[in-house]
């Protein structure tokens, strides 16, 4: 809910630092001793703006699938997970295999860490539970089985038995 203003507040800072590189260009090009030679400046001009070009490219690519649309409709199986100290509520905890699950994870007291591990220990996928806010991480289970949830971020006495499973049918 606070990212709206994230962004535009990171918006805005980028229009400034934007002013400034222009206020620094115009003022530097009113020197006309040091420009380079014609050779050189379109040398310079062409790798910018080749470099310009690389970047959206790039940038394009790379971050089109982000940030995640876990909200899109499909065929996506909600889980709501809540920490309490010191367990896991995880509704429903029993979920079809190959499928997109989307968790919706949150907090009804302090900080916890929603991560889940396969049979042989490796963590899959993980995210915060934080009191307020509801994270979600999409995850699609290949293997039917069961995985363990782990609380990731210590919240007190009996942090270590935070423990929870889920059943991929
Ligand atoms: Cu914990």
């Amino acid at each position: 809910m606070m990212q709206p203003y994230v962004l535009l507040i990171s918006l805005l800072l980028m229009l400034v630092v934007a002013a400034i590189f222009w206020w620094v260009v115009r003022h530097s090009a009113a020197n006309a001793r040091l420009r380079p030679s014609g050779q050189v400046e379109g040398y310079r001009s062409g790798l910018f703006w080749g470099l310009v070009v690389v970047g959206i490219v790039v940038a394009v690519a790379t971050l089109r699938p982000w940030p995640y649309d876990v909200g899109a409709a499909d065929d996506a199986v909600t889980v709501m997970a809540t920490g309490s100290q010191w367990s896991w509520e995880i509704v429903p905890s029993e979920v079809p295999v190959g499928r997109p699950i989307v968790f919706k994870v949150t907090s009804s007291d302090v900080n916890h860490g929603f991560g889940v591990y396969d049979s042989e220990d490796t963590m899959l996928f993980q995210t915060q539970a934080m009191p307020g806010y509801v994270n979600q991480v999409r995850h699609t289970f290949t293997d039917a089985g069961k995985y363990r949830v782990l609380c990731m971020e210590y919240c007190g006495l009996v942090h270590h038995d935070m423990i929870s499973d889920i059943e991929v049918k």
